[in-house]
């Protein structure tokens, strides 16, 4: 792929891992304030689920440390380059990160265990550090350099640095470039599509945290609703609403397997199962399903809604657990208090307000739609990470692969089908490029009952490279054995 600035001259014919090795490496809108490199024995820390299993040797690797700064941003971002020193197989992997991490070192274990040389970058601030202690400058004023590294400035940078060094390190570019991520990874890879079109062949950007500045505050929703009711379920009362739900349109897709493959279909009405006994273990006890419940887990469903009843956001599907986004905290069972979803109150403390002393628990519906407009209208552009189109990424020859579990808890899975659908708005023909899977039944970036696609990374890297697009992730009961592949069809 074209590469904006000039590449400079090769020095090391042998690499020895040295500062010296690096000398060379920077960009032309940074200012590098350190490299270090040194050889280490390095272990698999930290599994990324969508690789392939992988056997946990160790592996020598040159790990490149790269500290630097945008002048006048007073800005500090560290990104790390991991290269195997034996049998590199050609291939540069960016790795994403979760939640309000951009990215860490601990995730560059795996794929330099396979051969690939890796890169990831904390984006200005530490994994560790608290929303507020970066985002604010200070009380009322946003830090925009930091919040801009994180959504995207530090993600290209770090797919050149990554690049360069690995360039610099053995003499060549990558034939080809990746990128793998889940949650906020899954929106740094569809922010790389679609801002930074040229840096990666191939993105794998599963249950992404695209649409942020709107599903965010909609995680807040369940805490909203709560308060609205003034009742606090505990979470065995949501689960067992849950079970009910599952249990009465589990069937509709044609298998009894404990997964809503076609939910759709589902019309389960809470308020049948009001007053049905339910045992808890945590606080321990017996109670029976409430109608406050019942109103709860339809106003979930249903996803927020601002103070005159228009649709803000999608609702988490039924066969999502209730008790995530809607946690509660018990001394009793019937003395609860919600706990609202750090990411997200996080984001309607320190960047929507500024104000990191606002007491949720006191928001009105007229405040939180106002609060959502706001994240509309001064983030959208920013973090949104919401754009359909794709046409450049298309004409570099890039390929998308998505999965979205259908039983995801913390990101509502409507959101990437309603992305998936304006991207198909915008460009017919854009499953050439960018393929979305729902996998029924598979929780946020973890397994759950269902069929997990652990191996689309592979997918995707035999889609870039040997032009085999993958169609048969997405599959729908036809009959026969569930345990076997061939009893399911793609819809
Ligand atoms: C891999 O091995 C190292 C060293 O024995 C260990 O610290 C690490 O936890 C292992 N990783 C996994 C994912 O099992
Ligand atoms: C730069 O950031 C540091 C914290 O990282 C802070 O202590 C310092 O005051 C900032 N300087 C300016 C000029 O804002
Ligand atoms: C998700 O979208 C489907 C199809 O439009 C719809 O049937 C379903 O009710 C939606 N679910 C939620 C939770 O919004
Ligand atoms: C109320 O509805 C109007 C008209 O549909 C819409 O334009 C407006 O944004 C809504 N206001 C709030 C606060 O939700
Ligand atoms: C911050 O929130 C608190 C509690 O909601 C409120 O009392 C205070 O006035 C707010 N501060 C500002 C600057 O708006
Ligand atoms: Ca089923």
């Amino acid at each position: 792929m074209k590469t904006l600035f000039s590449l400079p001259a090769l020095t090391a014919a042998t690499p020895s891992c040295t500062e010296a090795d690096f000398s060379s490496l920077t960009l032309p809108n940074i200012n590098i304030l350190s490299v270090n490199a040194i050889v280490a024995d390095t272990y698999v820390t930290k599994l990324t689920n969508t690789f392939p299993s992988t056997k946990n040797a160790s592996t020598q690797v040159c790990q490149v440390s790269i500290q630097y700064t945008h002048q006048g941003w007073n800005d500090t971002t560290n990104t790390w380059v991991w290269l195997p020193l034996k049998h590199w197989n050609g291939r540069f992997v960016g790795m994403g990160g979760g939640g309000w991490v951009t990215g860490d070192q601990s995730s560059l274990g795996q794929p330099v265990s396979q051969g690939y040389s890796a890169a990831s970058t904390d984006g200005g601030h530490l994994a560790s550090a608290s929303t507020a202690s970066w985002a604010l400058i200070s009380q009322g004023n946003l830090n925009w350099p930091l919040l801009h590294d994180f959504s995207a400035v530090a993600l290209d940078e770090a797919a050149s640095l990554g690049k360069l060094a690995t360039r610099l390190f053995y003499g060549k570019s990558p034939k080809y470039s990746y990128w793998n991520g889940c949650s906020t990874g899954g929106r740094q890879g569809h922010m790389m599509a679609q801002r930074f079109p040229e840096q990666y062949d191939g993105i794998l950007a599963n249950a992404p945290a695209i649409n942020w500045d709107k599903f965010i505050p909609a995680e807040f929703w369940p805490s909203l609703v709560m308060k609205l009711l003034d009742s606090y379920p505990p979470a065995c009362e949501l689960e067992a609403i849950t079970d009910a739900a599952i249990n009465a349109c589990d069937g509709l897709d044609g298998v009894r397997d404990g997964i809503i493959s076609l939910p759709g279909r589902c019309k389960f009405d809470p308020f049948t199962v009001v007053r049905r006994k339910v045992r808890c273990t945590n606080p321990t006890g017996t109670l029976e399903i409430s109608r406050k419940a019942a109103q709860f887990a339809t106003a979930v469903w249903a996803g927020a809604k601002d103070s005159n009843g228009s649709q803000l956001w999608y609702g988490l599907s039924h066969e999502a657990s209730l008790a995530s986004l809607g946690a509660t905290s018990c001394t009793s069972l019937d003395n609860c208090k919600s706990v609202p979803f750090l990411v997200s109150s996080e984001w309607l403390r320190a960047i929507i307000t500024r104000n990191t002393s606002l007491d949720l628990s006191s928001l009105t519906l007229e405040d939180y739609s106002a609060l959502f407009r706001a994240s509309i209208n001064e983030f959208e552009s920013v973090i949104g990470t919401r754009d359909p189109d794709l046409t450049l990424f298309r004409d570099a020859g890039g390929k998308m692969l998505t999965w979205h579990g259908m039983k995801d808890q913390l990101i509502f899975y409507n959101g990437t089908v309603d992305y998936y659908s304006r991207v198909l708005e915008l460009d017919p023909n854009a499953h050439d490029y960018y393929r979305f899977f729902p996998a029924p039944g598979v929780k946020h970036c973890s397994p759950g009952p269902g069929w997990y696609p652990g191996d689309s990374f592979q997918a995707l890297v035999d889609w870039v490279e040997k032009g085999r697009a993958p169609d048969t992730l997405v599959m729908t009961y036809v009959g026969g054995n569930p345990n076997k592949a061939q009893s399911f069809v793609c819809k």
